[in-house]
This record gives structure tokens, sequence and C-alpha cells, in this order.
């Protein structure tokens, strides 16, 4: 289903929200910052969506059905062009291989072309409940069996040619290898392992392709993970070559990380992929970005800006996407959320008062520093980011639209109660 014009429009601004952004402008020239600049920032910030997020899917968590999930990519396309319609915050899906095959290149690729949409990176699979039964045990990449790795190096090279078809530019690597048990798995091996079907990964991409490799403390394995962490992950990257980058899942940290600094620090090499954005209290738990900790996000936002403004790392040459898992609730109704949690966050740091913080960083001015931060975090951007939707054609409150146009009823009548993709 598509949303028309003329339903968009009635979703318009309102009075209160005209005054809000009088009020801002106010703040803005006050603190010499762009107004136009900063809306024009929003609106070129996009957001890929996961495929695998689309339906109430998605391993680790119970799963309670909505009703009229996507059956196949060809519909998950669908309802992130109406995720597009409503938010105007997401141009691009990032397909998981094997839970999303295209079946037809030329009728998906059409489609796609019709919502606007664009093919970010590919996702390769590696755990054991992920199709590939022989990995449960020692892992796929790093497994010290050389036909094992050999399949796992196919199912990648697969994903790429898959990838090409679409017209992706990048691979993600998540890799679930690791043991359970001390002695179990002999550290240095697996790791050369890992590094040798990495590599011949990275040779078989397009040399316009980026391999982009995350890391993850633990989980499915809980003794040891192959690569556990961003410097793991950032030296096998290094030693592939300029086109590997760490990606960092912000669920994939032990809790009290400071993530914020790895960010700063893979930028200072020009290291960092892009985001899989997500929020967790324990661990990889895959809660919507900024439920729990929303702060963390805003102090991501100013690093990443930092980090373009002073040219260690061009912010055009990260990507980002959601990577949360929706099993409890309508997922179109979290992506929503979502997005706007990720835009606010951004929004935020963009209002922080660079030149101010700078000079307090040089004379290692802790309060001062503070405040500055907290100023910016704690002006409700909201408006700012409503006004960046309605320029672009979207509407004024999503959620809202969401529910008022029903659209999850329609999708329900369009493809009944039950439907899901059977792979989960
Ligand atoms: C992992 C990681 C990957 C995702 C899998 C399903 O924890 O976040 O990005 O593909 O989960
Ligand atoms: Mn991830
Ligand atoms: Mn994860």
């Amino acid at each position: 289903m598509r949303i028309t014009e003329d339903q968009l429009a009635s979703f318009s601004s309102t009075d209160f929200h005209n005054r809000s952004i009088d009020l801002l402008r106010e703040r803005f020239s006050k603190q010499n910052l762009n107004f136009e600049h900063v809306i024009r920032k929003i609106q070129g910030f996009q957001i890929a969506i996961p495929s695998a997020a689309l339906g109430n899917g998605r391993a680790r968590n119970k799963k309670s059905r909505t009703g009229g999930e996507p059956r196949n990519l060809n519909e998950k396309l669908e309802d992130i062009g109406l995720l597009q319609q409503l938010t105007c915050k997401t141009n691009s899906v990032s397909v998981y291989i094997p839970w999303d095959m295209p079946e037809d290149y030329q009728e998906v690729k059409g489609l796609a072309n019709e919502l606007n949409l664009e093919f970010d990176s590919m996702n390769s699979t590696s755990s054991q409940d992920q199709n590939q039964k022989q990995y449960a045990k020692l892992g796929s990449l790093g497994n010290p069996n050389k036909a094992i790795r050999e399949e796992a190096i196919a199912h990648n090279e697969d994903v790429i040619d898959i990838g090409k078809k679409l017209g992706s530019k990048g691979l993600t690597v998540w890799m679930a290898d690791g043991s359970n048990f001390p002695g179990q798995s002999k550290f240095r091996s697996t790791l050369g392992w890992t590094e040798e079907s990495l590599r011949e990964i990275y040779e078989f991409m397009p040399s316009d392709w980026d391999l982009m490799l995350e890391y993850k403390p633990y989980e499915p394995n809980c003794y040891h993970t192959v690569v556990p962490d961003w410097g793991t992950s950032s030296m096998l990257a290094k030693r592939l070559g300029s086109r590997a980058k760490v990606l960092v899942d912000l669920g994939h940290h032990l809790p009290k990380t400071n993530i914020e600094q790895i960010v700063a620090t893979l930028m200072y090499q020009n290291l960092l992929a892009g985001f899989h954005f997500n929020d967790s209290k324990y661990g990889d738990d895959d809660l919507n970005p900024s439920s729990v900790k929303p702060y963390q996000l805003f102090l991501i936002f100013c690093e990443l800006i930092g980090g373009d403004q002073d040219g260690a790392q061009a912010w055009d040459s990260i990507s980002w996407m959601i990577d949360a898992s929706y099993n409890t609730q309508d997922p179109l109704v979290d992506l929503i959320q979502a997005l706007e949690a990720i835009t606010i966050a951004y929004t935020k740091a963009m209002l922080v008062d660079r030149k101010r913080l700078q000079e307090c960083q040089q004379n290692g001015e802790g309060s001062q520093a503070q405040e500055i931060l907290q100023m910016a975090y704690l002006t409700d951007v909201r408006p700012l980011v409503c006004e960046a939707r309605v320029r672009a054609g979207g509407a004024a409150e999503p959620l809202e639209a969401y529910r008022v146009l029903m659209i999850r009823n329609k999708l329900v009548q369009e493809r009944g109660v039950k439907s899901y993709n059977s792979i989960f």
C-alpha cells in the first residue's frame, strides 16, 4: 500500500509548532547557528532499515505476531516505502542473506526504484540458528575444519554476488564464532583462520565495495569470541586493506564501556565503517535506540560531528543502519520511533557550542564543558526534526499518521493475520 499526498498533508504542523520554531530561531541566532543549515543536515541524514527488522522476527527474543507482516523482500521494500513516506528518514534497505533472498531481481530492483529506495550493505549470516547447521560447534570463517571454512567463505561470496545484482556496495560481516570451554579452541589459530577467510572474501569483493566487520564480546558463545572487541576488529581491518573498516553495533559492548571514545578512536584512524543502532541494558538486547541511554547516543553524535569537522574522518564515509529486534510490538511503530530517536540525538549534537567546548577542553574545564553539553542535550529539538520532515514532504507526526490512517489494519487486510516470513 502507499499513502497519498493528501493523506500526508492532512497531518500538517500546528500553531504550537510554529511558535516553537520561532523560539528556536531566536536561540539559533544568539548562538550564531545557521537554522537552514541544520534543517538541511537533518534532511540529508538517512538511515538504512535491515530487512530482518520488518517482521516480528529475529533470534533471541520471544515473538508475538502483529499480523500483516511482510512475506518476502518485495513486501519488506513496500514497508520501508511507507516508513520513508511518513518520516523521510530512510532511503535504503540492508538485506540479510539467506533470510531475505531476492526471488526476481528485475522485479525487486524495479520496485526499489519506484519507491526511491537503494540497497545498503549486504549482511551474511554465521550462527547456528541461521541455516548453516555445521557452524554450531566451532564457528564459520574461523572453524578448525577447512571444509566448513570454505563453505562459510562461499556463503559470503554468494552474498556479494547477490549484492552486486542489487546494486549494493558493501558487505557487513558479523561472526558468531567462538567457544564455550577453556581449552576448547586455540585462540591464535582461530584468529589466523578468520583472517585468512576474511582476506579471501575481501579479495573477492568488487573494488568499489567496503567490508564492514562487526565485533561482539559474547553470545552465542560464552567463553571466547573470535572478534570480541573493536581492537581485534580494527587489527583485522587494517591487515585486510583500506576498504575494510570496523562496524560499531551499539549493543556489542560490555556494560559501562565508553562507546563514544571508541568512535573517536576509530575516526582517528579513519577506520569507522558505520553503525548498527539499537540500545541495551545488559548485553546485545536489541532494544530500540535511545530507549535506555539517550545521553550516550547524543555523546556519540558529538564525537561524530567533531571527527568530521576536524577532518579525522568524513561524515559521508560512515554508514547508518538500525539493528534492533522487534518482537513484542508493531515493528513499523518501533522503527518510526527509532528513526526519530536517532535523528533527535544527531540534531541535539549539532547544537553544541563547539567553539566554547574547545576552549574548555584546552583548559581542562569540566563543569563548563558539562554545561555546554547539557544546554544542547536538554533542548527540545523535536520541532526542528518535524520542520525538516514536513518540508521534505513527510507527515508532521508520523506515529499519529500511522495510527490514524490505520496502516497496520490495512496491511493485515492485504496480507492476512498469519502472514510472515517463514525462515524465522
Ligand atoms: C548479531 C549482530 C548482527 C546481526 C545478528 C543477527 O548480534 O548484531 O548484526 O545480524 O545479530
Ligand atoms: Mn549488528
Ligand atoms: Mn547485535
